[in-house]
C-alpha cells in the first residue's frame, strides 16, 4: 500500500504495511480505486455543465465518497465496495441522460469508460491502479506533490461541502472545482505552475466552502455566543456525540427532548454548545465529555451510554466498546452499527433504546467547565474594546493556536507554547488542538478573555473574518496586524485550510508538528520563498520571532 496523507504517515515518509491510523491495506487499495472511479465520473460530469445539465446528485455523491477516504473516517471494505458500484452506476446514468438530452454520440475516454471487474479481486485492481498511478508521476516528483496536495486538498474541501448541503447551502462552483480537480490528476500535461494554481484554487473554493457551512451553521442554529460548558458528567443516562456534524447532533437532540436522556458532546462538537438553537433550545444538550480524538479509545471505553460518531477522527474501536458505538454519514467501521439518513434524517432511536438499557453515570461528577463559542459575531461585537486595548498597548500580540491534535509527543509544543505567552497577549484557538489548553486559565485583558475558543476546524473561516475586520479597522494588510498564526496538521481538512489561508496571502505561518511528507522539498522551497510558511522550531524561539 501507499498512503501519505496525513501526519501521522508511518516514519514521516507514508505507511507501506498498515495505516497507522489502522486502515488496511485492502481498504487502502479500494479507497484508490474509488478515486479513480470517480476521476472518470467527474469527466462525464464536466461534460454535463458544457452540455448544459444539471448534476446534483452526483455533485453531493462525490463528496461524500472523497469525504469516506479521508483519514479516520471509513474502515470498511464493504462501504468502499458499495460507493465504486455507486461511481459507476451514477456514471453511466450520467452518460445515459446526456445521450438522451443531446441526441448526439458523445465519445468518452477510457477513464471514463473504465468498470472494474466486479467479479475479479477488487483489491487487487485497486493496487494495480496504485502502482501505475505512482510509476507515472514517479517522473516529476514535484508535480506528483501537487497532485497530491490537490487531491488531499479537494477531500477535506468535499467535507465541508457535504456538510454545508446538509444544512441547505450549496454552491455550484465549489462542486464544479471539485470535478474540475478530480479530472485534472489523470492529466499529463499540466506544467508545475499549472499545478500550483490549482493548488491555490483548492485554496479559493475550500474558502466559499467554509463560507457555505458558516452560513448552514449560522443560519440554522444562530450565530454562536460565549457560553459555558460543564466538563463534568450529571447524574443520569448518556449519549455522547463525536465528530463535526451539527445537524446530526441537532437530530438526535430533537428525538432525545424529555426522553430523560443527557447529551454529551466529545471532540470537534464541543463549540456546539455555543450556537443558540442548539444549547438553548435543548437543555438536555448538557456537558462535554473527554478531549481529543486520540484520545478516545480511553474516554469511549468509560462513557456509561451510547456513542455516536459523525465524522473523523475515528480510531479502530476496542471490543470493550464497539457494541455501544453507532456511526452515521460517511462513517464506517466493519461490524459496527451504522444509522441510514434517509432524507437527511436518521433515525437514532436504536441510540435511545441503547442508552435508556445502559446505566447512564450513577453521581454527579467534580464540577468544572469551559467557555465556548467566541466566533466571529461574538469577538467582532467587542472589537471597539479590542481594538481600543491594542491602541492602548494592553494587547501586544494575538496568537492564533490552532488545527489538529494527534498522539505524538512533540505536539506538547503547542501547550507550551499557549503557557509561555506573555500575559499582554490574547490567544485565539480552533478544531480539537486546542484540547492541549483549553482548560486553562488565562485570565482577560480589559475584560477580554485571553484564551477564545472560535469553533472547530472549518471555523478557520470565523477567525479569517475576525482578522480581515480587525485589518480593516487599524486600516492595514492582515499580514502587518500583530497576529501570528501556529498551527498544527492532521488530516485533510487541515491541508484544504492551509490552502484556504495561502490562497489569501497569508505570510509567515508557522506549520507543525511535522512538514507534509506529501510536499517536495522544491514544493516547500517554493511555499517558503512566496509565503514565508516555515516549520515551528521551539516555544521559546517561535515566540520570540512573532514578537520581534
Ligand atoms: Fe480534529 Fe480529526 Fe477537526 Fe480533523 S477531530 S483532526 S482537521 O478530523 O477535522 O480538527
Ligand atoms: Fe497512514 Fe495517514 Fe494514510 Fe492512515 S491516513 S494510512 S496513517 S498516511
Amino acid at each position: 500500500m501507499f498512503c501519505e496523507q496525513c501526519e501521522q504517515t508511518a516514519s514521516g515518509q507514508g505507511c507501506h504495511q498498515w495505516g497507522a491510523c489502522g486502515k488496511s491495506p485492502e481498504v487502502n487499495a479500494l479507497q484508490d480505486l474509488l478515486i479513480y472511479c470517480l476521476r472518470g465520473l467527474s469527466q462525464v460530469a464536466l461534460k454535463a455543465r458544457e452540455l448544459g445539465q444539471t448534476t446534483h446528485d452526483v455533485d453531493v455523491f462525490t463528496c461524500e465518497a472523497l469525504f469516506a477516504t479521508m483519514t479516520n473516517v471509513n474502515f470498511s471494505t464493504k462501504s468502499f465496495i458499495e460507493y465504486i458500484h455507486q461511481a459507476i452506476a451514477h456514471r453511466e446514468t450520467l452518460k445515459a441522460q446526456l445521450q438522451h438530452a443531446t441526441n448526439i454520440s458523445l465519445e468518452w475516454s477510457d477513464l471514463a469508460n473504465f468498470t472494474p471487474d466486479f467479479n475479479e479481486d477488487l483489491v487487487q485492481q485497486g493496487k494495480d491502479i496504485e502502482y501505475a498511478f505512482i510509476s507515472k508521476s514517479a517522473s516529476n516528483v514535484d508535480i506528483f506533490s501537487l497532485k497530491l496536495t490537490v487531491t488531499y486538498g479537494i477531500k477535506g474541501m468535499a467535507s465541508y461541502a457535504f456538510h454545508a448541503q446538509e444544512l441547505g447551502q450549496e454552491d455550484e462552483r465549489v462542486y464544479a472545482f471539485c470535478h474540475e480537480a478530480l479530472a485534472a490528476i489523470h492529466r499529463q500535461d499540466l506544467s508545475l505552475n499549472d499545478w500550483v494554481n490549482m493548488a491555490l484554487k483548492v485554496g479559493e473554493m475550500n474558502f466559499r466552502a467554509m463560507e457555505l457551512l458558516d452560513a448552514g451553521n449560522t443560519g440554522t442554529y444562530g450565530h454562536p455566543t460565549p457560553t459555558p460548558v460543564p466538563l463534568s458528567a450529571k447524574k443520569g443516562k448518556a449519549i455522547l456525540v463525536s465528530g463535526h456534524d451539527l445537524k446530526q447532533l441537532g437530530e438526535l437532540l430533537k428525538q432525545t427532548e424529555n426522553a430523560g436522556i443527557f447529551v454529551y458532546t466529545h471532540g470537534e462538537l464541543l463549540p456546539a454548545h455555543g450556537y443558540p438553537n442548539l444549547k438553548q433550545k435543548y437543555p438536555h444538550l448538557y456537558g462535554h465529555y473527554g478531549t481529543a480524538w486520540q484520545n478516545q479509545t480511553k474516554d469511549f471505553a468509560k462513557f456509561p451510554g451510547p456513542i455516536v460518531i459523525t465524522t473523523n477522527c475515528l480510531m479502530p474501536p476496542h471490543e470493550s466498546y464497539s457494541n455501544k458505538l453507532f456511526s452515521v454519514g460517511p462513517v464506517g467501521w466493519p461490524g459496527l452499527t451504522h444509522l441510514p439518513s434517509p432524507n437527511l434524517k436518521t433515525d437514532f432511536t436504536p441510540v435511545i433504546q441503547k442508552a435508556l438499557e445502559m446505566p447512564g453515570f450513577a453521581e454527579d461528577g467534580e464540577f468544572r467547565q469551559v467557555t465556548t463559542g467566541f466566533a466571529r459575531n461574538a469577538v467582532l461585537s467587542v472589537a471597539g474594546d479590542v481594538i481600543e486595548a491594542v491602541k492602548q498597548g494592553n494587547i501586544r500580540h494575538f496568537f492564533l493556536v490552532g488545527g489538529c491534535d494527534g498522539a505524538k509527543p512533540d505536539r506538547n509544543y503547542y501547550t507550551e507554547f499557549v503557557e509561555k505567552v506573555p500575559k499582554d497577549c490574547v490567544v485565539l484557538t480552533l478544531a480539537c488542538g486546542k484540547f492541549r489548553f483549553f482548560d486553562k486559565e488565562l485570565g482577560d485583558i480589559d475584560g477580554i478573555p485571553r484564551l477564545m475558543d472560535v469553533g472547530q476546524c472549518n471555523d478557520a473561516y470565523s477567525a479569517i473574518q475576525i482578522a480581515l475586520a480587525l485589518a480593516n479597522a487599524f486600516d492595514v494588510d492582515v499580514n502587518k496586524l500583530p497576529l501570528s498564526m501556529i498551527l498544527s496538521w492532521y488530516e485533510q481538512k487541515a491541508v484544504a485550510v492551509l490552502l484556504t489561508l495561502l490562497y489569501l496571502g497569508i505570510q509567515d505561518i508557522r506549520l507543525g508538528p511535522t512538514l507534509p511528507a506529501f510536499i517536495s522539498p522544491n514544493v516547500f522551497k517554493l511555499l517558503s520563498e512566496n509565503y514565508n510558511l516555515k516549520p515551528i522550531t521551539t516555544p521559546d524561539e517561535d515566540l520570540a520571532a512573532c514578537l520581534g
